[in-house]
């Protein structure tokens, strides 16, 4: 492997160029660009200084380190298991698939070409995450009470349509599995607990949307219940009017809750039973990282997804970065999101979590 590690992007919307400008970030190169069509390829490929646009199968055949796939996704399993059995480091965004079978099937071929194979869960990259997470892990009584949402408005009009309303593109599950994946895969991240029983309710806004009977909930209310014996509440909607991007958690102990909003996602609030605190983030704290700016420059979503691509390309140097979520958190994601669908269509009947 050469120095920098050479990356091709597949995919040229929003998340094509958040990955494109992580990769530089992250001291890689981005030397292809796959688009779905040749106009498209070339249009990313322009931006990226050094990169060459190129069909999909040019990227296989390349000498490549990473894939990066940034598809709608339907087309994620497809794409990533052709990039590993091409011998490639793979990133495929979330969620790794649209069934758990396709999920394990991924996980399964990662782990035995032995290939890097991660997922973004980004938002794992925050510093305050980090420190919530190292605050819980060397605190007295863990938290037992989890809660909050992950809130949006981009589809409350009616008329609002995207590739992810159609469960053939998206999948079964829409507000769950492209929002609710990242709330639950944060709350196991940061609280070190796992899902092990939910009920679910899933509903619609728009009973019909942009011309069409909505096929796929606009958002919904999950229960559950973890191995650590703590009881969870999870509200997630993509039909919440001035709410954009609002991931918001409460992890709630008796000696010490712990709050982190995405949407300010700077400062974190620890609740204590004498005073409660807000902390800054500060490079010096547990998850700071050496390049990250000071305190009071903010930390943002562009820098986290440089931090998950860093972390990313260490492991494909051969480090161990912590924290790293691999295509096994990106199975937890598919059988959390089935466990919803089933209890949901069995009207909110508990259903247990395979570990
Ligand atoms: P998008 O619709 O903006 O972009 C998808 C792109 O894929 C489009 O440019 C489309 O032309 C292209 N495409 C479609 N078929 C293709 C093919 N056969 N070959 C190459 N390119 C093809 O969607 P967005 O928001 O970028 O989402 C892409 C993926 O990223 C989804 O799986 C989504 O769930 C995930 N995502 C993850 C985020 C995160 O925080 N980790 C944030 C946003 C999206
Ligand atoms: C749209 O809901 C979206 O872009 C998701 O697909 C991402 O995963 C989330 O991080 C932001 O919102």
């Amino acid at each position: 492997m050469s120095q920098r590690v050479q990356a091709a992007i597949v995919g040229t919307g929003f998340m094509g160029s958040v990955h494109a400008r992580a990769v530089t970030a992250a001291k890689g190169r981005v030397r292809l660009v796959a688009g779905s069509s040749p106009g498209r390829a070339r249009e990313l490929a322009e931006a990226v200084p050094g990169a060459e646009p190129a069909g999909f199968e040019e990227v296989l055949a390349s000498d490549v380190d990473v894939v990066h796939i940034c598809t709608p996704n339907h087309l994620h399993h497809d794409m990533a298991r052709r990039a590993l059995e091409a011998g490639k480091h793979v990133v495929c965004e979330k969620p790794l698939a649209v069934s758990v079978r396709e999920a394990a099937d991924l996980a399964g071929l990662a782990a035995r070409t032995g290939r890097v194979a991660t997922v973004p869960f980004v938002y794992r990259f925050y510093a305050s995450v980090r420190l919530a997470r190292s605050l819980i892990g060397a605190g007295d009584r863990g938290p037992w009470l989890l809660h909050g949402s992950y809130l949006q408005d981009w589809l409350a009009s009616p008329d609002a349509d995207n590739w992810r309303v159609d469960a053939s593109r998206g999948g079964g599950s829409r507000a769950f599995g492209d929002i609710g994946i990242h709330w639950c895969d944060l709350m196991e991240f940061v609280t070190g607990q796992r899902i092990t029983a939910l009920q679910a309710m899933l509903g619609t806004a728009h009973p019909v949307r942009a011309g069409r009977p909505s096929a796929t909930e606009d958002g919904g209310v999950v229960s559950f219940r973890t191995d650590g014996g703590a009881l969870g509440s999870l509200v997630i909607s993509q039909a919440s009017a001035g709410r954009k991007n609002r991931l918001w958690f409460s992890f709630d102990g008796p000696d010490a809750s712990y709050v982190f909003d995405q949407e300010n996602p700077e400062s974190l609030w620890v609740g204590g039973p004498d005073a409660n605190r807000t902390l800054a983030r500060d490079p010096a704290r547990p998850g700071g990282r050496p390049q990250a700016l000071p305190a009071g420059h903010p930390q943002g979503y562009h820098e986290c997804f440089a931090d998950f691509v860093a972390d990313t390309y260490a492991a494909v140097r051969g480090e161990t970065p912590d924290g790293l979520p691999t295509f096994d958190a990106g199975l937890r994601a598919a059988r959390l999101t089935q466990a919803v669908l089933d209890s949901a269509a069995a009207d909110a009947t508990w259903t247990e979590i395979p570990a």
